[in-house]
C-alpha cells in the first residue's frame, strides 16, 4: 500500500522508520513517500501562507502550491483518496481506519498548517478524487502531522503481515466483534506485586468463566468511562 505525505515539516515523520510502521516499510508491505511543500512553492522565500479573505486571526495555506503537489503526486491511473486532517473534519475512528486498509488505495495525506487550507484546494480535488477531512477528536493541535502518524499507525497495523497475531487485531478496544466494548484490564507475572494480586478467576483455567468475568469487566470500564458506547445508549 502506499503513502505520501506532505507537510512543511517533514522531519516530523522521522519516526516512520522506527516500530511495526517502520518494519512494515523494510518488508516492503508498504512504501511512504514525505514530501516539503515548499518544494511547489516559485518565490524566494517560499511562501506557503497569506492573509485570510474576510479578516480573522492568522494565516491560510496559499492553493497554488497544494494544488501543484497534488497534481505532481496523483497518478490518474490509481488515483489515491486524498485525505485532509483538520479539526472540524469527520471523526477518525476504527471504521475509517478499517475502511483505509481494505480499500488498500494510495492515501495521500495533506497536512495543513495556521488556520487551514485555502478551501478550494478541497473543492478542486473533489472534482476527480474522493476526499476525506478527518479529525483526530474534540481539540486542536497545531497542524496535521501529529494527526497523519496516529491515522497511519492505526491503517498499517491493519494490513496482512504487520501484526504477528492477527487475533490481537480482533479482541482489542473498538474491535466491530467486541460489542464496541473498550478492553478489559490484563495481568502478567508475578501473582501478587506490591501487595496486588491477580484476580483468582484468572487462574481457574475456567475459559467459560474467565470469558464471561472479562466481558463483564469490560462492560464495567465502558460504563465509567465511555457511556455513549454501551448498546442502547
Ligand atoms: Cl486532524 N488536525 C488538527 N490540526 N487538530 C486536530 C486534529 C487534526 N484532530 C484533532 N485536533
Amino acid at each position: 500500500m502506499r503513502f505520501d505525505i506532505v507537510t512543511i515539516f517533514p522531519d516530523y515523520f522521522a519516526p516512520l522508520q522506527l516500530s511495526l510502521v517502520g518494519k512494515a516499510i523494510q518488508n516492503g508491505l508498504i512504501s511512504v513517500g514525505v514530501h516539503d511543500l515548499r518544494d511547489w512553492t516559485h518565490d524566494r522565500h517560499r511562501t506557503v501562507d497569506d492573509t485570510p479573505y474576510g479578516g480573522g486571526a492568522g494565516m491560510v495555506m496559499k492553493p497554488e502550491p497544494w494544488g501543484e503537489a497534488i497534481d505532481a503526486l496523483v497518478d490518474p491511473a490509481d488515483p489515491p483518496i486524498l485525505i485532509v486532517p483538520t479539526p472540524s473534519g469527520e471523526v477518525f475512528r476504527q471504521s475509517v481506519a478499517d475502511e483505509l486498509a481494505a480499500s488498500r488505495r494510495p492515501l495521500l495525506f495533506a497536512c495543513g498548517r495556521y488556520e487551514g487550507i485555502d478551501a478550494r484546494v478541497m473543492a478542486h480535488a473533489r472534482t476527480r478524487l474522493e476526499v476525506r477531512e478527518l479529525s483526530l477528536g474534540d481539540y486542536v493541535l497545531n497542524g496535521g502531522e501529529v494527526a497523519v502518524l496516529a491515522m497511519m499507525e492505526a491503517v498499517v497495523r491493519l494490513l496482512d503481515g504487520v501484526i504477528g497475531n492477527p487475533q490481537s487485531l480482533t479482541e482489542e478496544s473498538h474491535a466491530a466483534d467486541h460489542d464496541g466494548l473498550l478492553e478489559y484490564p490484563v495481568f502478567t507475572k508475578p501473582l501478587s506485586w506490591r501487595g496486588l494480586e491477580v484476580p483468582e478467576i484468572l487462574l481457574s483455567g475456567h475459559h467459560a468463566n474467565i470469558a464471561a468475568w472479562r466481558r463483564e469487566q469490560a462492560r464495567q470500564i465502558t460504563l465509567h468511562r465511555r457511556p455513549e458506547l454501551l448498546p442502547g445508549s
